[in-house]
């Protein structure tokens, strides 16, 4: 089978390897190692916040940089990462071609991260994932917050690369004979969210270096002293990084694509309401950056111009659910664990997309901006949706990858303890934001409600976390000593998998 590693090599040839399997290798072990990294930080915050007081973390400075650490990590390190190297063993094969468009500069972009990860992480800088000015200009503690801004400024290079090499390889390497509108799903939602990324990276790359200039007191752009404005930042933050939440979650969605029909022994309901849903949602994405600044006076007009805007999202990801559904409806439906992954993921983008309408209506938001209810909000999306699709998506692969099966019983176990666990940090995080709560704080008063919620949300990260011990067990235990996979067909749902390569494209 196509993605089975071949005999036991040394380390190195696959470090020095430009194949597309084996740099898609490379992002995958990089990305489930800050996986793991970044999630022992969220158990690090969720035990402080156990009680009112301090606990485990000695002081706000402190925890102030675990949670940025811990939410840079998560979605530049992992998500990001991890789509990367799902991208990079299935295009080039759902093309129909043989490599990436440019293996070497595939290699390079992949060997971008470590630097940047270890730039992230040795400064531990403590500005949160949005280094919002005037804080980080004045006086975020140095070198931490250069190392952060040089750290992201390398992996948006890296992702630029990673994304031209996507838009190449599918638009001008896929075979002949297959049109545009016959590239399987998942593939299209490399094509659109790399499409995102080439128009809103380059902004946040702008902010980035006006910000380093700010820092070094040779520019003003956002020092209210020298005649900036911090609130232009924001602006540039979120042009680029509403619509990267797109280019977080379409690959997600690609991937269930990929496995709904499968599970459920159907083809997939509306293939092209997919396509479109891809295209309509990364071009909309750009059409709602302002709802993140409701609460910095705008004007009226400003705001109902982004309401509409943001909630324009909602009809294209709604598709991409009633396509689920209608998949699934009267399918012969084997609920393995990639599928339960799935299944989940999209039952919480469904409810996290629910607090996203009632965050998108503005004047709902001046309650809940900046408060607990955001941090649930996002989570359900990064981690109910994206996560568990990627998590679901890492058990499909995972025979073909290693050949051998993992063990199911250990793969459902986990999955139903991460879905209780999910359910109980995040919803239960939106309630505390609605009594409350505002969010990036170290200590809180003793309010019994505050108190008995955030015990609720610790129990289920610590549930997470046993959970994800399990995970790592099975799949380090399965990869030397699983049984044997039949790669023809894994999962016993029959069917062909992977369009077979034929001969090499014969105009490359
Ligand atoms: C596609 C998946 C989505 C992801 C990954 C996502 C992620 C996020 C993130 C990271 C934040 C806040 C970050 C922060 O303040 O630190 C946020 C806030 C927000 N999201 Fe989403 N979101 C998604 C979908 C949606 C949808 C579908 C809507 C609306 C229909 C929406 C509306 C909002 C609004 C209005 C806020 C701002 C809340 C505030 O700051 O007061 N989001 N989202
Ligand atoms: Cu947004």
């Amino acid at each position: 089978m196509v993605l089975e590693l071949q005999k036991p090599r040394p380390i190195w040839q696959i470090m020095f390897s430009t194949h597309h399997t084996d740099v898609g290798l490379l992002y995958l072990i990089t990305s489930l190692g800050f996986l793991f990294m970044g999630g022992a930080l969220a158990l690090a915050i969720r035990a402080e916040l156990f009680l009112p007081g301090s606990q485990i973390i000695a002081d706000s400075m402190t925890f102030n940089r675990i949670f940025t650490v811990h939410g840079t990590t998560l979605i530049f390190l992992f998500i990001i990462p991890f789509a990367s190297a799902v991208g990079n063993y299935f295009v080039p094969i759902m093309v129909r071609y043989k490599d990436m468009a440019y293996p070497k500069l595939n290699a390079i972009a992949f060997w971008m991260i470590p630097p940047a990860g270890a730039l992230i992480w040795l400064g531990f800088a403590d500005f949160t994932w949005y280094a919002t000015p005037p804080y980080s200009i004045i006086s975020a503690p140095g070198p931490a917050a250069d190392m952060w801004i040089f750290g992201l400024k390398i992996l948006g290079v890296s992702s630029v690369l990673g994304a031209i090499n996507f838009v190449v390889t599918i638009l001008k390497c896929k075979h002949p004979d297959m049109s545009i509108g016959q590239v399987p799903l998942l593939a299209w939602s490399f094509l659109s969210s790399s499409l995102i990324i080439l128009v809103a990276i380059p902004t946040f790359a702008a902010a980035l270096l006006m910000l380093l200039t700010d820092r070094l007191g040779v520019t003003g752009f956002f020092n209210p002293a020298m005649g900036g404005d911090p609130i232009a930042y924001a602006h540039l933050f979120w042009f680029t990084f509403h619509p990267e939440v797109y280019v977080l979650v379409i690959p997600a969605i690609g991937m269930m694509y990929e496995i709904i029909p499968r599970f459920s022994r159907k083809p997939i309901y509306s293939f092209n309401s997919g396509i479109f849903a891809f295209v309509l949602l990364s071009i909309v994405g750009f059409s709602s950056w302002a709802h993140h600044m409701y609460a910095t006076g705008m004007s009226f007009t400003e705001k109902t111009v982004f309401m509409v805007g943001t909630l324009a999202a909602v009809p294209a990801s709604a598709m991409h659910v009633y396509n689920f559904i209608a998949t699934m409806w009267n399918g012969r439906i084997k609920f393995l664990t990639p599928m339960m992954w799935s299944v989940g993921g999209i039952a919480l983008f469904f409810s996290a997309g629910a607090g996203g309408v009632a965050n998108a209506a503005m004047p709902l938001d001046f309650t809940t901006h900046d408060t607990y209810w955001v941090v649930g909000h996002f989570h359900l999306f990064v981690m109910g949706t994206i996560a568990f699709g990627s998590i679901g998506f890492l058990y499909y692969m995972y025979p073909y990858v290693t050949g051998r099966m993992y063990n199911e019983t250990m793969g459902k176990i986990h999955f139903i303890m991460s879905f209780i666990g999910t359910v109980l940090v995040f919803f239960t995080q939106h309630v505390l934001g609605l009594y409350g709560m505002p969010r990036r704080i170290f200590d809180y008063p003793p309010i019994p409600e505050w108190i008995a919620m955030n015990q609720i949300a610790s129990v289920g990260a610590m549930i997470i976390g046993v959970s994800m011990a399990i995970f790592l067990a099975n799949m380090i235990y399965s990869a030397g000593k699983g049984k044997p996979a039949n790669t023809e067909d894994p999962f016993g749902v029959g069917g062909k998998y992977y369009y077979p390569f034929e001969a090499k494209n014969p105009s490359h």
